[in-house]
């Protein structure tokens, strides 16, 4: 019995040094180690060896059989170790796995289109804190002491006299104090309003406004540059007109409306059937404001205008909630 066993060993040996691959070792398994393999050949073979020799042969096919289980492990380890480390099974030609490319808010995408309309008219984009005084947020836009914006109820207080900004118009009151006129800038940015939160209002939203001051700055300006930003972002065959309202930073102050843009006019859910929608409101500088900022009210006039981002989105995109902006559904944001 001892030389079969050497030539098992040396054979086995052979063939597991032969193989590359985990296929590779299961028809050597079945060879040597399965139920009707050599080794099981050898048990077998037990029957004819004399009864004196059977208890050492038996432990040598044991060892044998222990050796082969062993080694064909060993083996079938270092296969799968070495096919994770190689590069050589790896297709560098492969493309690579697409990865999703995210896009902007809606609400950035509806601010960069208006900036990219007013850079082309000559506005600059000029900002400012959120956190502001009482002073640049109210007083010097001419709000009497008593008026009702400046309620708790309306407006966060963070200290005496310290408030969120209701409307970016305290930058607009920076940028004359910072510099002579002509002043022509818009003023992109969050707001803040003490407001329940609602599918129409949020504490947190967007404005732009924008501000023209030079010598002879008229209403007619104002209506031209109004007209032009509608044309361009509406489309040219846009319906408009201007109502008389009242701001305490603008006198006369004027609201902006355009004919749906939905329905052209004739009614539907978006205008809320009235044909027309509410985008603006504008006005010219009141000459209060310049005694503020130290310009000459006999000198210059200007015009300032001023939009809620969301509610221009909102209509553009038939969108019923303005919580939607701020939710970061990933679904809702895959719309635009
Ligand atoms: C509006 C409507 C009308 C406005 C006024 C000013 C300024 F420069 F006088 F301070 N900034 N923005 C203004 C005028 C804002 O928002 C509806």
């Amino acid at each position: 019995m001892r030389d079969p066993i050497q030539s098992i060993l040396d054979a086995f040996r052979r063939e597991l040094a032969a193989a590359s691959t985990a296929a590779d070792l299961e028809p050597i398994r079945i060879k040597y180690l399965a139920r009707k393999g050599q080794i099981a050949a050898l048990y077998d073979g037990l029957r004819d060896v004399p009864a004196t020799e059977k208890p050492a042969v038996g432990k040598e096919i044991n060892e044998l059989r222990d050796i082969l289980q062993r080694e064909l492990d060993a083996k079938r380890e270092g296969i799968e170790s070495s096919r994770v480390q190689s590069t050589s099974n790896l297709d560098l030609s492969l493309p690579g796995r697409p990865r999703p490319i995210g896009t902007k808010h809606p609400i950035t995408q509806t601010i960069d289109e208006i900036k990219t309309i007013f850079a082309r008219m000559g506005f600059t984009v000029a900002d400012g804190p959120e956190i502001e005084t009482d002073y640049y947020n109210f007083e010097a836009l001419n709000f009497p002491p008593e008026h009702p914006a400046r309620d708790m109820q309306d407006t966060f207080f963070v200290a005496n006299k310290v408030v969120l900004r209701t409307h970016t118009s305290p930058v607009q009151i920076r940028v004359m104090e910072s510099q002579p006129p002509p002043v022509r800038v818009i003023i992109p940015g969050r707001v803040y309003r003490n407001e329940a939160v609602s599918t129409r209002s949020h504490v947190l939203f967007h404005q732009i406004e924008g501000l023209y001051v030079d010598r002879g700055v008229t209403f007619s300006e104002l209506k031209g540059t109004l007209v032009s930003f509608v044309r361009q972002f509406y489309g040219s065959d846009v319906k408009y007109k201007f109502r008389p309202t009242f701001f305490p930073f603008t006198e006369p102050s004027a609201d902006m409306y355009i004919s749906c843009f939905i329905c052209s006019g004739k009614g539907c859910r978006v205008c809320k059937f009235g044909g027309w929608l509410e985008i603006l409101g504008s006005g010219m500088v009141h000459p209060n404001l310049y005694k503020y900022v130290g310009y000459d009210p006999e000198a210059v006039s200007g015009y300032a205008f001023g939009m809620g981002i969301e509610r221009i989105a909102m209509l553009r995109y038939g969108i019923d909630d303005i919580r939607l902006f701020f939710e970061n559904d990933i679904r809702f944001l895959k719309m635009f």
